[in-house]
């Protein structure tokens, strides 16, 4: 069933973190987040939906950011969608294709359709795209820390507040011994794994083979996000099962990158594939070809959390994702309804489109700019 879009604005939120969150490319000390709304007219109703871009403000997870995403949809991806007449969300990267790269733009405006278009039908995410679970084991990602001791006393944290497998961040001169101490703290049967961001090069694989002792359940993205060739000796290397995340763009990558033993396991994030579409297309991939998936997070706000929560749900997630709870990041959420951890456990939204509830009182207070699109006209050619 086609819509027509007849409303796109950008919102720019900012909001404060709890506490930094430092990685081997920078520490995060709050979050500006671009939000899509979109009326949609479907059948003559018109249906409001919201995508969350998760570009951060500066070019060094991948090479988006936040401004420009915000003025690639503005004057490049909003435009084409509504020249080109009535569409749904499985048009939309069709449509957007002739513009190359920018996946966390594209993904954001085919999530805030998808979310109108599911509106409207009545229809859960979780549903749509296929996910059977009602719930899912949530993983916490802890950052780097000035001394072990502030790591450990984080992890025992989380580790009471029942989180289900722990992830570390590591960067050269932050590896072995951090990740041994924790491995002590936890003990040997929780799951353990770590992520380095591309900070290392082939010329550590034999370092990084000394974490093999401690059982990780995988190592994630320690080469450059072009270095597949790398990815695929340590994988032959190292016991550690090794996880993409940078390097996946697209399922074209993903399919790549398991044809050449570069990956073990896949880390899917939505945005960084160019949205939940594309994501599910991946997931069937590793379905198909034997390999794990699971789900990434970008510090999302409620919205992107329950649609994580709800791609997760699907039946080849069998390690636990980054999705924790939104208290991790924020002290308030945008939304009625944020995503809690209960035994470890975090609930499947149910709700119609992506299931998040808005605060719109809050989401005013944290709004620092509303960008309201004009729409071109669509064109009418007489054939
Ligand atoms: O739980 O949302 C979360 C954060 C998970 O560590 C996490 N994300 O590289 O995967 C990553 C990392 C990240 C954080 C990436 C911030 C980009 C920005």
């Amino acid at each position: 069933m086609s819509g027509r879009l007849v409303a796109v604005e950008l919102r720019r939120l900012a909001l404060p973190l709890v506490t930094p969150f430092r990685t081997s490319f920078g520490s995060e000390h709050d979050r500006e987040v671009l939000l899509v709304r979109v009326v949609l007219t479907v059948d003559g109703t018109e249906t409001e939906g919201w995508g969350e871009c998760v570009a951060l403000r500066e070019p060094v997870y991948s090479a988006e950011f936040v401004d420009a995403a915000e003025l690639v949809l503005a004057e490049h991806l909003v435009p084409r969608l509504v020249r080109d007449g009535p569409l749904t969300a499985a048009d939309v990267a069709g449509r957007l294709a002739p513009v190359k790269g920018h996946p966390m733009a594209k993904a954001a405006i085919e999530m805030a359709i998808l979310d109108a278009e599911l509106r409207h039908r009545g229809v859960g995410l979780a549903r749509h795209l296929g996910g059977t679970a009602d719930r899912i084991p949530s993983g916490v990602s802890v950052g780097i820390f000035d001394t072990t001791d502030a790591l450990l006393a984080a992890v025992q944290g989380y580790v009471d507040d029942g989180y289900a497998r722990i992830k570390l961040k590591i960067e050269p001169g932050w590896d072995l011994e951090p990740v041994r101490r924790v491995r002590e703290l936890i003990g040997p049967d929780m799951g353990l794994q770590v992520d380095a961001n591309t900070a290392y090069g082939r010329s550590d694989i034999d370092h990084l083979c000394r974490l093999d002792e401690f059982g990780l359940l995988l190592i994630e993205q320690p080469f450059a996000e072009e270095d597949l060739l790398g990815h695929a000796q340590l994988a032959r290397a190292s016991s550690t099962p090794v996880c993409l995340d940078e390097s996946l763009v697209s399922l074209a990558t993903a399919a790549d990158a398991v044809e050449l033993g570069a990956v073990d396991v896949i880390n899917i994030k939505p945005g960084r594939v160019g949205g939940y579409l594309e994501a599910r297309r991946i997931h069937d991939l590793g379905v198909e070809r034997g390999i794990p998936v699971w789900c990434g997070g970008m510090l999302e706000t409620g919205i992107g959390r329950a649609a994580n929560a709800a791609l997760a749900s699907l039946p080849g997630f069998t390690l636990p994702g980054d999705i924790s709870a939104a208290s991790r990041f924020y002290a308030r959420d945008i939304v009625t309804n944020p995503i809690e951890v209960v035994d470890g456990h975090v609930a499947v939204p149910t709700g119609a489109g992506l299931g998040f509830d808005l605060d719109r009182d809050h989401l005013a207070t944290v709004t620092t700019r509303t960008r309201p699109l004009d729409l071109p006209g669509e064109l009418h050619v007489d054939r």
